[in-house]
């Protein structure tokens, strides 16, 4: 059994953050390990955000217990919620065999209204993103890593993808979902030679809470499991856009993606 890695934050909605990437890897059919970094509570009224942050030195401790006290196969990142974890996790990552990391760079959760953290930004540029083999950036936090305030077109994806392989990552994919088209999902892969572009039909009507969570986490599945990064991305966009198909309401401000529904759909073969 493949073992991952996922270092990431508690959202106790269970759609996104460690609890989307655990059922993520469960389904892939890996064994998953966490070392949590915050915890995220909801308001019931107003679903306003709190963070609570686990001390840096429990993150590495847990963080040890995978990667020392286990081993895996590849591992991941999702929120950090401070400077100091995003360059702990980058410290402890940096002197140990970790074949694939994908590197998620959470700012802010979806509609959750939240101030953004320049340091973090900051931190991520320094010390996480140079040994990510993939970072996997939003169009926002693909602008907040490239500076390039507005990225609206293909090209403007291009242009920040270049960026950000320029901060010393393998490979980028931004994930354009929610601007640059209306009728596709259009992301965007640099691997430093080559682009490769994915489009599929943009559902409008569908919850998409822990979409991103879910991409990366599958993708590192894909890449544990020997999957070349285009074909991991592959598998990870179809396993998300079968999850998004099938999301449903929790309560009147979010809906998670359905993590079983890619075993419904064509793509089930993974
Ligand atoms: O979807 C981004 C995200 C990531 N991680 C955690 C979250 C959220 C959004 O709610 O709570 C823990």
């Amino acid at each position: 059994m493949l073992k991952l890695l996922t270092v990431a934050g508690s959202d106790s909605s269970g759609g996104a953050g460690i609890q989307a990437d655990l059922k993520t890897f469960q389904e892939l059919g890996c064994y998953g390990m966490s070392s949590l970094t915050v915890m995220v509570a909801m308001n019931p009224n107003g679903w306003t955000h709190s963070k609570f942050p686990i001390e840096p030195k429990a993150v590495q401790a847990q963080m040890f217990t995978a990667l020392d006290g286990v081993g895996i196969s590849a591992m991941k990142t999702g929120m950090l919620p401070t400077a100091e974890i995003i360059t702990l996790v980058a410290e402890t990552v940096k002197d140990r065999n970790v074949p694939f990391l994908v590197v998620d760079p959470v700012m802010v959760c979806k509609g959750a209204n939240e101030p953004l953290y320049p340091e973090n930004t900051d931190a991520y540029k320094q010390s996480l993103v140079p040994l990510a083999t993939v970072v996997t950036p939003n169009l926002f936090e693909a602008s907040q890593l490239s500076g390039i305030e507005t990225i609206a077109t293909e090209d403007d994806m291009k242009e920040a993808a270049k960026r950000i392989h320029a901060l010393g990552a393998k490979a980028v994919i931004i994930k354009g979902g929610k601007g640059i088209s209306t009728t596709e999902a259009i992301d965007i892969l640099y691997d430093g030679i080559d682009f490769c572009v994915y489009r599929v039909p943009k559902f409008t009507d569908k919850y998409t809470h822990g979409a991103g969570c879910t991409f990366s986490a599958a993708l590192t599945a894909g890449l544990a499991k020997g999957h070349s990064l285009r074909d991991s991305v592959t598998l990870a966009k179809s396993f998300v856009t079968a999850g998004i198909e099938h999301s449903f309401p929790l309560n009147n401000y979010v809906g998670p993606l359905d993590h079983s529904a890619w075993k419904r759909n064509s793509c089930g073969k993974h």
